[in-house]
């Protein structure tokens, strides 16, 4: 017609993608969530409470990619590396029991994102290797980044470039004597701690 209707303009965000099998990135490939939110199942791999063996929504082989990518809720257990992994643009909503745990020996880079709503644990080492954060924004989290209770390897965490705030307990946190902690250029607001646990020497702050 010689009108013109106006068309409702939707501005509601995009459903979620729900996962109800572990999304797995192959060795040494790249996972491009292009911004879009993925939750999990919770009646497959978990409801994102603290129960423990949930399963992840991504798990990583070595050497591969996670970027651009929204976790929601339920989170399950987040994001599983086995080995190297470049971590970037990730924002977990969230956090459901945990929200990256570092499976076998490896780096880790983690830039750009955020975690938020972590009743305890964000970051998990239950391996040996490294942990570099840079440009994160992390709040209401009980940790940002814990060494699995009472082991003895040596993990080295980074935080660089970053902003924390209303932390329960502390930013690192291990058991090990031979880790180590390093915290550089990072505004805190309501942090009680920022290393729990480490020997004299291993941790530096400017
Ligand atoms: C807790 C638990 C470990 C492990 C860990 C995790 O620390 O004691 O056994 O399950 O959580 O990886 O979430
Ligand atoms: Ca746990
Ligand atoms: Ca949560
Ligand atoms: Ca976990």
């Amino acid at each position: 017609s010689m009108f013109y209707v106006a068309q409702p303009v939707s501005v509601s965000a995009a459903s979620p993608i729900v996962v109800s099998t572990t999304i797995i990135v192959p060795e040494g490939q790249t996972f491009d969530g292009s911004g879009k939110t993925y939750v999990a199942n919770p009646s497959t791999l978990g409801d994102g409470g603290q129960g423990e063996n949930q399963k992840p929504i991504f798990r990583l082989e070595k050497n591969a990619t996670l970027k651009n990518v929204i976790i929601g809720a339920p989170g399950a257990d987040g994001v599983h590396c086995y080995g190297n992994a470049t971590i970037s643009n990730v924002t977990w909503q969230d956090v459901g029991e945990d929200a990256l745990t570092l499976k076998a020996s490896g780096t880790v880079n983690i830039t750009g994102g955020g975690a938020y709503k972590a009743y305890d644990k964000v970051f998990q080492a239950n391996a040996s290797g490294t942990i570099n954060i840079k440009n994160f924004r992390a709040d209401d989290i009980g940790k940002l980044a814990r060494q699995n209770g009472g082991s003895s390897y040596a993990v080295n965490f980074t935080l660089d470039s970053s902003n924390i705030s209303n932390v329960k307990d502390s930013i690192f946190r291990t058991d090990s004597s031979s880790s180590a902690a390093k915290i550089t250029n990072t505004r805190y607001s309501k942090v009680p701690t920022l290393f729990k646990g480490f020997a004299s020497g291993k941790t530096t702050q400017s």
